[in-house]
């Protein structure tokens, strides 16, 4: 699929392993802490796909399906699946792809997951080994099976951009070889394997681990023979760092917004200022916000449920995720509000969804469930949706106002960082685009409240609660709020 097609689609993130097991177990073992596989499958996704389409999402991106390291290190196993040896053979963890009968039209992918777009997470700066660097064994990975495909061992120095293109990740209890990706052979070997990889099962969408490791000539021949929309991990909130990769690749995960909703959101003194700034700059930096992944969590940083358990500010967070500019991403288990427990970010994040048994009663479920039902509708309803760039249009210590979408089809958002505890109160927000007296809906609690006469708005704000409207004629048809 295109950048275009992907545009107004929004993304549940799996980890394949975590997600969802064949047996349907919701009590089998996963203890985060012990960093092995914990037994969930392709086949378990599929049985759970309406948990996963009953929130509204019309994509799901999976962790890589490559063949991985099959050592118990001492970072334990490749659950994950980052620590690839073998381009050409599946990660048989998680099951192969169908053999015994066709797969149906639409659904040639692996193991024929029936979503309406697959997005594959993809590794091509490094393989995994399993132990330091002067013990690696190049002849046992595949097809990269000669030391003169890797770089030279070395860390990787944060402060200088070619260390972080040419050096090594990992530590010397597990390494992660660096391709030569700037080698014409390397790159044609991966451009192979890409093509192969996307056509064989049939993968709309590639999100890109390590971007900012590779050389920035690389991505031009791959994503040509790719041919499909690619989102990259560009790890760093600086939007002067993250925005240039743009020009490189069609999508950047938006790691600047990210940092600036957590910690707007992450207690009742949380910039949220800055957080409005931050729509902005993003918006005069990057070549196009609509394409970036939004997202505020994922495998590799904490829940935000652990930077703040108030449910009021997850609900907030989630609201911006799924109405900001972008493509929204939704890591499992953020629906279920998962606090990781134990610690805060990787290992600790990446919690078997099967506990929740999968509810789809809890709080944010239902609450995704509702954003991604007006943002699909407000992409329906106008073609300019997914295109128009979405504003800042107020903000003070403990509120931002947004609007996206053109006159008459736009999606005001009211966020709050007051928590469950705050108070009730009116905040006036103008700026709207409401036409003058219109009535608008709150989508969340189906309230209509009437525009004064420049389309402001008398927001009635209370437990911190986020505010969504959008104008009532416009939703007749949608069964939104029963209209
Ligand atoms: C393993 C164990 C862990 C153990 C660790 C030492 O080794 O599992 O328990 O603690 C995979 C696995 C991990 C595994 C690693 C290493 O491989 O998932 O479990 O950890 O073996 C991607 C993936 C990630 C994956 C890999 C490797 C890459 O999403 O899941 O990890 O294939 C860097 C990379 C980034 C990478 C991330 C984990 O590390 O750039 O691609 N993610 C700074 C740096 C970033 C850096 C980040 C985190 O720290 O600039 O480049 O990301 O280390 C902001 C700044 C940022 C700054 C942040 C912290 O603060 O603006 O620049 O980021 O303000
Ligand atoms: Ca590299």
């Amino acid at each position: 699929a295109t950048p275009a097609q992907w545009r107004g689609r929004s993304i549940y993130q799996v980890l394949a392993d975590r997600f969802a097991r064949a047996d349907g177990s919701t009590t089998a073992t996963c203890n985060t802490g012990d960093r092995v596989y914990c037994g969930g499958t392709y086949q378990g996704i599929i049985k759970q796909l309406d948990y996963i389409q009953g929130m509204g999402f019309s994509a799901v991106w999976i962790s890589p399906v490559t063949y991985n390291l099959p050592q118990t290190t001492v970072y334990g196993q490749a659950y994950h699946g980052y620590w690839q040896q073998d381009l050409h053979r599946l990660n048989p963890n998680f099951g192969t792809r169908q053999t015994s009968k066709p797969c149906p039209l639409r659904c040639t992918r692996v193991e024929c997951i029936v979503i309406e777009y697959l997005m594959v997470d993809i590794v091509v700066n490094h393989f995994g080994w399993d132990g330091s660097s002067s013990s690696v064994n190049y002849s046992s990975l595949s097809p990269f099976n000669d030391q003169k495909y890797y770089h030279t061992f070395c860390n990787v120095d944060y402060s200088n951009q070619d260390s972080i293109e040419d050096c090594w990740l990992g530590d010397s209890n597990v390494e992660l070889p660096d391709l030569k990706t700037e080698d014409t052979t390397v790159a044609k070997m991966y451009n192979n394997w890409i093509n192969s990889l996307v056509s064989s099962y049939n993968i709309d969408g590639l999100r890109i681990d390590t971007a900012k490791h590779v050389d920035k000539a690389f991505w031009a021949g791959f994503e040509a023979d790719a041919g499909v929309f690619m989102t990259g991990e560009v790890f760093s909130g600086d939007p002067t760092y993250v925005c240039p990769y743009q020009t490189y690749l069609d999508s950047v995960l938006n790691y600047p917004l990210y940092y600036a909703a957590t910690s707007a959101f992450q207690s009742t003194s949380g910039n949220m200022p800055a957080l409005a700034n931050m729509i902005s700059t993003m918006k005069s930096t990057c070549k196009d916000t609509t394409l970036l992944g939004s997202f505020t969590e994922n495998h590799d940083v904490a829940r935000f449920g652990q930077l703040n358990g108030d449910l009021s500010a997850a609900q907030n967070v989630l609201a911006l995720t799924l109405l900001a500019d972008g493509i929204p991403i939704v890591y499992a288990g953020q629906e279920q509000h998962y606090q990781s427990f134990g610690g805060s970010g990787d290992p600790y994040n990446r919690e078997a969804t099967w506990y929740s048994s999968y509810s789809t009663t809890a709080p944010l479920y239902t609450l995704t469930a509702k954003l991604n039902a007006l943002r699909d509708w407000a992409v329906k309803a106008d073609a300019g949706y997914a295109t128009y760039r979405n504003s800042a249009i107020y903000s003070d210590t403990t509120t931002v106002a947004m609007r996206k979408g053109n006159a008459g089809k736009q999606v005001v958002t009211v966020l709050s960082n007051k928590g469950s505890a705050g108070a009730s109160y009116a905040q006036t927000i103008g700026n709207t685009g409401f036409a003058a007296n219109a009535q608008v809906v709150e989508v969340l609690t189906c309230a209509t409240v009437t525009a004064d006469g420049s389309g402001a708005v008398a927001v009635p704000m209370a437990s911190g609660l986020p505010r969504v409207y959008y104008p009532k004629v416009a939703l007749a048809g949608s069964k939104i709020c029963g209209l």
